[in-house]
């Protein structure tokens, strides 16, 4: 089997450097959290694989033709007939601020379901790795990660659940609804500090949440705070760990690098302030680069920026 499976969809995503009313040229690149966090692991050398539903036409073909050149394996890709693939235009409105909008209702990788996960799933990984994206896309999708999830972790198969609330797809309320059964399948939950509400009840603050999900049997629960670094919990209390300091061009992605960064340090046995050093590190490199992973450290890269990046056990 693979290091890591991941779950969810790929979008094509239309960069445009400026006001979209305004029209002008756009970049077409892949998006798509779960994608990003496969390709962060096979730069580094890990073998990582990708399942979703892409369309049957050249938009499907130019999503799997880039994770085929990353390394990823998508042999268990489902090319869908009927269902156009997801697109995502990204519009810079502010050098600091870019707005989302998303074409992706009805699209092939919402309609993912159980029977596009079983034969990637038997072939037994050594970590699953969703996000909170996926369950926001339909009732089979939902279905199939709940499923996943469960059948990973009653075959001892590590979880990975990132909660990557997206507003553009569903409430607060209903976010937590699905996503806080689906986090107790988890050894490991990644979310932000304004997430962590959506994995516990409505409210709690981060020694709430953390204790309930630490009660529930997730084994490391990480909380992303972007440019003031990472905090872990475990049940032997919290690491923290500061950011990488580089100039932000672009933050979309650094969520996902994070998580790759954590997950590759984790397959390579690393201690938990390591592994939080190479997801900080994995971060940076996202930030400092235009694209959601393009800028992606290969492994003989990950020294180029350091920083004091320096690990403290609280
Ligand atoms: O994490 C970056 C993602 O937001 C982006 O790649 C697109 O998966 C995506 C989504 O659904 O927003």
């Amino acid at each position: 089997g693979v290091d890591l499976l991941t779950v969810g969809e790929a979008l094509v995503s239309l960069r445009s450097p400026g006001p979209l009313a305004q029209g002008g040229p756009l970049t077409m690149h892949l998006a798509g959290a779960e994608s990003n966090v496969a390709i962060g692991l096979a730069r580094l050398g890990h073998r990582a694989a990708w399942v979703g539903r892409v369309s049957d036409d050249e938009l499907g073909e130019f999503v799997l033709r880039q994770l085929r050149a990353e390394g990823v394996d998508v042999d268990a890709v489902r090319r869908d007939a009927d269902r156009p693939t997801g697109l995502m235009f990204l519009e810079r409105r502010t050098a600091d601020v870019s707005r989302v909008r998303y074409h992706r209702a009805g699209s092939a990788g919402s309609a993912l379901d159980v029977e596009d996960l079983r034969a990637p799933l038997a072939a037994g990984p050594r970590m699953l790795h969703l996000t909170g994206i996926t369950p926001a896309l339909s009732d089979s999708a939902r279905d199939a990660a709940a499923w996943a999830v469960r059948t990973a972790a009653e075959a001892g198969i590590p979880v990975c659940l990132d909660v990557n609330y997206r507003a553009g797809l569903w409430t607060r309320e209903d976010a937590r609804s699905t996503l806080t059964p689906l986090a107790g399948y988890a050894s490991v939950v990644v979310a932000s500090a304004d997430e962590l509400d959506l994995v516990a009840t409505a409210g709690a603050d981060e020694a709430g949440a953390v204790a309930g999900l630490l009660a529930r049997g997730v084994r490391t629960v990480l909380v992303k705070l972007g440019a003031d670094g990472a905090r872990a919990h475990t049940a032997d209390g919290a690491t923290y760990v500061e950011a990488v300091p580089v100039t932000a061009v672009d933050t979309v992605g650094a969520g996902d690098a994070f998580t790759a960064g954590y997950l590759s340090g984790h397959l390579d046995g690393l201690d938990l302030v390591d592994r939080l050093r190479r997801a900080v590190t994995l971060g940076a490199f996202a930030v400092a680069g235009d694209g959601d992973w393009e800028g992606l450290p290969r492994r003989d890269e990950l020294t180029l920026i350091t920083g004091s990046a320096a690990g403290t056990t609280l």
